[in-house]
């Protein structure tokens, strides 16, 4: 689940290892590796419309980011500067069981 971690960036896979421990001031990167569905990776509150992106993933502390609509084989990088645990869903597939969680420590 966790590549790269010499350089502080955690990928994760999601459906697979949907759970992933990091520290305040690292990132995880999202990848689109399914075969062939969009899907977003989204924050706090569902938006109504999961289309747009919202939010700033350079800097999340909490509340609602929106990945937008990754098409397959894209990357969405979010950069966790607040410690908690935050809950993640796919917008698109969350009925699914398309969720998952990052949890920042100190
Ligand atoms: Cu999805």
């Amino acid at each position: 689940m966790i590549a790269g971690a010499d350089d502080g960036v955690a990928s994760v896979m999601r459906f697979i290892e949907p759970k992933v421990v990091i520290h305040v001031g690292e990132s995880v990167s999202f990848v689109n590796n399914g075969m062939g569905e969009p899907h977003t990776v989204t924050f706090g509150a569902e938006p109504a419309n999961p289309f747009p992106p919202l939010g700033d993933p350079t800097n999340y502390t909490g509340g609602q980011l929106n990945s937008g609509i990754l098409p397959p084989g894209v990357t969405f990088t979010v950069t966790f500067n607040k410690a908690g645990v935050y809950d993640y869903i796919c917008a698109l597939h969350d009925y699914f069981g398309m969720v998952g969680k990052v949890v920042v420590k100190d």
